[in-house]
């Protein structure tokens, strides 16, 4: 296919651009210039600039319905964290220049109208990013794609700091409006729950199945075109949106009874109210099935019919369509797809199971057990009866599989089956996609190869060819054109602006390893950050920093496994050290910021604990001129795009062997912070990348951790006993040195790290075992920051060597072994 130049078909409509902002401030606004709000013009900017991304959609579209010898790819996610789109769409078009020109004319920067946007936060942390970075790279790279999830009312809750306690209000992301959707009510599907499966003779004399008296919604798609970097292909991602089939019913109301009258509309509303706000932890609502079976029972049946128009048969699905799961938030779609083959289309068994096995992918992010969803079965057996039914029948077809493969043995019966028995028995998701899918993959190497020693060995042994790592990645064009301006400049005009679609070119700064004005020049660029960051830590929180001071950076969802306590006792310890004489030599701020799932007693307290220990470290008139601490609230990817190239230091400090991959840590890379962390995740293939000299690695490894736990030799209560400094530091925390007037209040830390009060074992992160190596290292980095050149030296390859980390390589590892896709344009 001849491909039109993406600047050419801009540059067409950009002619435009002036008369097609006055037009939708005029005529979609009805507001005029003179007096409408930065607000009224910011829609109008976003409106005018999303008929150029439509006319890419149109583009895309035909190519969608014309090319059968694409396959799409289907990213089903319950979470896609895709942050504002304003700057994000600027970029990827190209058109800054021309929007600065246009909006001077009205006394407007761009910059005025960016934070109008409110984040789109329809995601909780890694696993919501990811699949926002992913369009984008399915875009850039030219791949047909759509991603697949819930148009929620309220994303993730807005934290409030409120002395020192996170609080949480509900994000009402689409108040104003929402500039960048198109509804799309002539595609709305029906999707069906709970009722009955029937039996019945067809036509043929065959006995079949039906799903009969069901109660059902209509799910109506809304989508966002997500752009490319100077590409003509857009991503997909459609949001589906509950709809009562009749919201008002006139006979009830006529009765009087107003609740029946509108029950139908509040169950429909009570589907997409609010995003589940927890990160790496699974609680068995009712709802939050309803949420899973309701958008992929609406996708599969999107899939479904656009495949059917494109090949007319569904004997192929495989080769026109792949569906990845991120996660296994939407395992249903393994017998909602069955059920569709087998009740709506009518194949057999044997032809809808290949067809099923040949199109789904399952992608795992966690091996921690409290994540992975286990449904009750008596709740999912009352919701989707014939999901039930066609589940059960995959598990004995399987087992039979298993007793083959390996006669005799029960064991593996037990560990394999889909359903855990027991008091309530239980359909364990992670098993259900391993049968089903034909590739499952981890998300980082050391990740992988625990999913195959460990959570998922049984599968590994039966099926060694569906397991395949695929190291995650961010997009460049967010986390270094769009949040770092100053050093995607010096970047390119070292290198040339090649880096934007191909990271690897990054490898060219090693030529400026040695050239001091340019390592010069890099640290401006990093004080240029560090200031950007002061001014809205000093406009938010009234603090102010000392941008000379050592930024040390740890934002993430806020999780034991991930050890802000670590940070914060080392904090203590600073603190201690200071107060008895021993001064650092370089002054540091210490600085955090993520969320806690609401219900986190824990992870609450120790968000509770840092900003205690920042009041009184922050007070302290001596100990202040040396290090202070900032816990910065409401994190989300647009306060992420200001943090993290703020940062010198990145704490990727997890316990190792929890920490599936990590994505923020790239993200620090990128923008040239130095690493100090665990051997977990991808900090291993960043230490790969950089070698041992150019990141500080500390800590017990993942198969020490292992072992220690297995023999139960670990011995935290004995660290306290032996190790001085430890013990002073946790006998203030247990006293109330930090909050005296409630001398209490971290009572709860203490006992868990030395008896496992409500953990199952004592310290259960290894946090005592790893301070001493942690700080240690932070010894190390103090030194090396005193040495500017030195620093950004290791700074530089740092971001030289950051390549491997682009999504862009993720997505082409993701075509080349799982989706076999190809570009629209080769
Ligand atoms: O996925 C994260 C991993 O913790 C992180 O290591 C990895 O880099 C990232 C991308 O692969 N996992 C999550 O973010 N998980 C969730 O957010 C989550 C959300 C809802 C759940 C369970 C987990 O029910």
């Amino acid at each position: 296919m001849t491909r039109v130049p993406a600047t050419k078909r801009t540059q067409k409509s950009l002619e435009n651009l002036d008369e097609s902002f006055i037009h939708h401030l005029n005529h979609t606004l009805a507001e005029d210039s003179a007096s409408a709000t930065t607000l009224a013009k910011y829609f109008a900017l976003s409106y005018a600039i999303r008929d150029l991304i439509a006319d890419r959609w149109l583009h895309t579209k035909s190519i969608i319905f014309n090319r059968r010898d694409l396959r799409i790819v289907n990213y089903l996610s319950m979470e896609f964290l895709i942050g504002r789109l304003l700057y994000n769409n600027v970029l990827n078009l190209k058109i800054e220049k021309h929007v600065e020109e246009l909006l001077e004319k009205y006394g407007l920067r761009l910059e005025d109208l960016i934070p109008l946007e409110e984040d789109a936060a329809l995601g909780n942390g890694g696993l919501g990013r990811l699949a926002a970075c992913f369009l984008d790279s399915l875009a850039t790279l030219g791949y047909l794609s759509y991603g697949y999830t819930i148009r929620y009312q309220y994303g993730l809750f807005k934290q409030l700091i409120e002395n020192g306690y996170q609080k949480e209000e509900p994000d009402d992301w689409q108040k104003n409006g929402y500039p960048w959707e198109f509804p799309k009510p002539e595609e709305a599907v029906v999707v069906k729950f709970f009722g009955r499966s029937e039996v019945y003779t067809d036509e043929n004399g065959w006995l079949k199945f039906r799903w009969v008296d069901t109660y059902n919604v209509i799910a109506v798609p809304y989508d966002i075109y997500i752009t490319g970097y100077n590409s003509e292909i857009v991503s997909v991602l459609r949001l589906w949106q509950p709809k009562a089939i009749s919201e008002f019913n006139f006979a009830e109301f006529e009765k009087g009874n107003y609740e029946k009258a509108v029950a139908e509309k509040n169950f429909a509303e009570k589907i997409c109210k609010v995003l589940y706000p927890n990160d790496a932890f699974y609680q068995g609502r009712e709802l939050r099935l309803m949420q899973e079976h309701f958008f992929v029972s609406a996708a599969l049946q999107d899939i479904v019919r656009r495949h059917k128009k494109r090949y007319g048969t569904l004997d192929n699905l495989y080769e026109g369509e792949v569906i990845q799961l991120n996660d296994t938030h939407p395992a249903l779609a393994i017998p909602e797809l069955m059920r569709i083959l087998l009740d709506e289309e009518g194949y057999g068994w044997e032809k809808a199971w290949e067809i099923v096995s040949k199109t789904i992918a399952y992608t795992n992010h966690t091996v921690m057990p409290e994540a992975l969803e286990k449904w009750e079965a008596p709740l999912l057996q009352h919701m989707l009866p014939r999901h039930y039914q066609i589940i059960e029948e995959i598990n004995a077809r399987f087992l039979k599989d298993v007793a083959e493969k390996f006669p005799g043995n029960l064991q593996k019966i037990v560990n394999m089956s889909i359903f855990e028995e027991g008091h309530i028995k239980k359909v364990r998701m992670a098993n259900l996609c391993s049968v089903a899918s034909f590739s499952i993959n981890g998300v980082s190497q050391l990740h992988t190869e625990i999913l195959k020693q460990s959570v998922l060995k049984d599968f590994y042994e039966m099926y060694p060819e569906k397991f395949n790592n695929k190291t995650n990645g961010v997009t460049q064009r967010r986390w270094l054109l769009e949040s770092n301006p100053p050093l995607a400049r010096l970047i390119t005009e070292a290198i040339g602006d090649r880096w934007i679609t191909d990271l690897y070119e990054l490898r060219k700064l090693e030529m400026f390893l040695d050239d001091t004005s340019f390592l010069e020049r890099l640290g401006a660029v990093k004080r240029w950050n560090k200031e950007r960051l002061a001014k809205y830590i000093s406009e938010k929180l009234g603090i102010t920093l000392d941008v000379d001071s050592m930024f040390d950076i740890q934002v993430k969802r806020i999780h034991e496994y991930k050890r802000q306590l670590l940070n914060i006792l080392h904090v203590i310890h600073l603190y201690n050290e200071i107060r008895d004489g021993k001064l650092p030599e370089v002054p540091r701020t210490f600085i955090f910021a993520g969320k806690s799932a609401p219900g986190y007693r824990m992870a609450k307290l120790i968000i509770k604990l840092i900003n205690s220990v920042a009041k009184v470290v922050n007070e302290d008139p001596v100990v202040s001129k040396y290090i202070r601490v900032v816990f910065v609230p409401n994190y989300n990817v647009s306060l992420a795009q200001i943090i993290i190239p703020a940062a010198n230091v990145s704490e990727q400090i997890s316990t190792a062997g929890t920490e599936a991959s990590g994505t923020g840590n790239m993200k620090f890379m990128l923008n040239g912070a130095l690493t100090i962390g665990t051997l977990d995740g991808a900090n291993i293939e960043m230490l790969e990348e950089v070698g041992a000299e150019n990141i500080f690695i500390f800590g017990l490894k993942a198969d020490e951790i292992e072992e220690a736990k297995r023999k139960g030799k670990y011995n935290p209560f004995g660290i306290y006993m032996d190790n001085v400094k430890i013990r002073r530091i946790l006998d203030m925390i247990r006293t109330g040195y930090f909050n005296p007037d409630e001398p209490e209040l971290f009572v709860d830390i203490f006992e868990n790290l030395l008896y496992g009060k409500y953990a199952p074992m004592p310290d259960q992160y290894f946090v005592l075992a790893d301070f001493e190596s942690y700080a240690e290292t932070h010894k190390k980095i103090e030194k090396l920051y005193q040495n500017p050149v030195e620093w950004n030296k290791k700074s530089l390859l740092n971001i030289a060597r950051s390549g491997k980390f682009s999504s862009d390589r993720t997505i082409e590892e993701y075509i080349a072994d799982i989706w076999k896709s190809k570009k629209v344009y080769e």
